[in-house]
């Protein structure tokens, strides 16, 4: 697979990197690390993001991060996208193109000509690396430094579930490759904007227990979001903050929008919160899930995910 991908890439001359909406250090180190590989061998490149206002800008330190557009170029050969488990996380309208899907989800729907998966890889960041690996394509530094900044940001810099000798030995290779491990962490980690802190704190000060303190909720209001200045980017893995806290093994966001609630769950090694996302359409990983539901008051919401979570997950009587 990791040939036939490489060969359908080099056939094509102008290529579209796609990430996906909302999208996170992994869906963006990926597209950054291919873009510079792509480019040095005289590809014509795009790389495009539908939600562009969305960019989490802590990871504007890679090169390459300002030429992402949220406009497609009127004629290209190809589509490659990375860490979209679905079409729709595309933000693109359907057509007849050529495809590579790059992935990590086990609910990717293998929507491509050439479908790349590999459910057992903690980043979309590590089947990059393989892909170049198993093609012995050299790696310029400023691709290196986006594939550690995939790995670490989908990991939690090697803390979360899924982490194992691969993420370390490819880290490590990518050391050897001029990365610094420091920079990256100081440029991620302390870049926080004010209004996320604020969002955070009014978390800490406002979340709820359920079931015995088992489970950790927090509701983001439009109104609350809108007093501290955030929007949903600014949310992005703030619940496992709850999850740290002793006894709590499920933690839920929901996120108010216009259009919808938008629902996160984390949860420890024993619980299985893929299996709620499921239930929706949503996608996601055993301990780190999420989706949206329409047309529903977050209230609402909220007792219904809890419901489910009693019966189908934490299995209370
Ligand atoms: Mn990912």
């Amino acid at each position: 697979m990791y040939k036939e991908a490489w060969r359908k890439i080099k056939e094509a001359d102008r290529i579209v990197l796609l990430s996906h909406i909302y999208p996170d250090g992994d869906t963006i180190g990926s597209i950054l690390a291919l873009f510079w590989v792509l480019k040095n061998s005289g590809k014509r490149v795009t790389l495009f993001n539908a939600t562009k206002s969305e960019l989490p800008l802590e990871f504007k330190f890679l090169d390459g991060f300002s030429k992402i557009q949220d406009k497609l170029p009127n004629n290209f050969d190809l589509l490659i996208s990375c860490d979209c488990s679905s079409f729709d996380r595309l933000g693109i309208e359907g057509g007849d193109f050529e495809l590579v899907n790059i992935d990590h989800h086990k609910s990717n729907q293998k929507f491509g000509s050439i479908n790349l998966v590999e459910p057992n890889f903690s980043s979309t960041g590590l089947v990059i690396y393989r892909l170049f690996e198993e093609n012995r394509v050299k790696i310029p530094k400023n691709s290196a430094y986006a594939l550690y900044t995939s790995i670490v940001d989908d990991t939690g810099f090697f803390s979360y579930g899924g982490v194992d000798s691969f993420a370390f030995k490819t880290a490590s290779k990518l050391i050897d490759l001029g990365v610094s491990p420091e920079y990256i962490a100081r440029k991620i980690r302390g870049n926080e904007p004010l209004c996320r802190v604020r969002l955070r704190a009014y978390m800490l000060s406002s979340f709820d227990l359920r079931f015995d303190a088992s489970v950790a909720v927090i509701s983001f209001s439009k109104e609350v979001l809108k007093s501290v200045g955030a929007t949903r980017k600014d949310s992005k893995n703030i619940i496992h903050e709850l999850l740290n806290i002793a006894n709590v093994k499920i933690a839920v966001m929901l996120l108010e929008t216009d259009e919808y609630i938008k629902v996160s769950l984390r949860s420890d090694e024993n619980y299985d919160v893929s299996k709620i996302s499921e239930l929706y359409g949503g996608g996601g990983h055993k301990r780190a899930a999420g989706f949206e539901v329409a047309s529903k008051e977050m209230k609402d919401v909220e007792t219904e995910i809890l419901n489910l979570l009693s019966t189908k997950v934490l299995n209370v009587e």
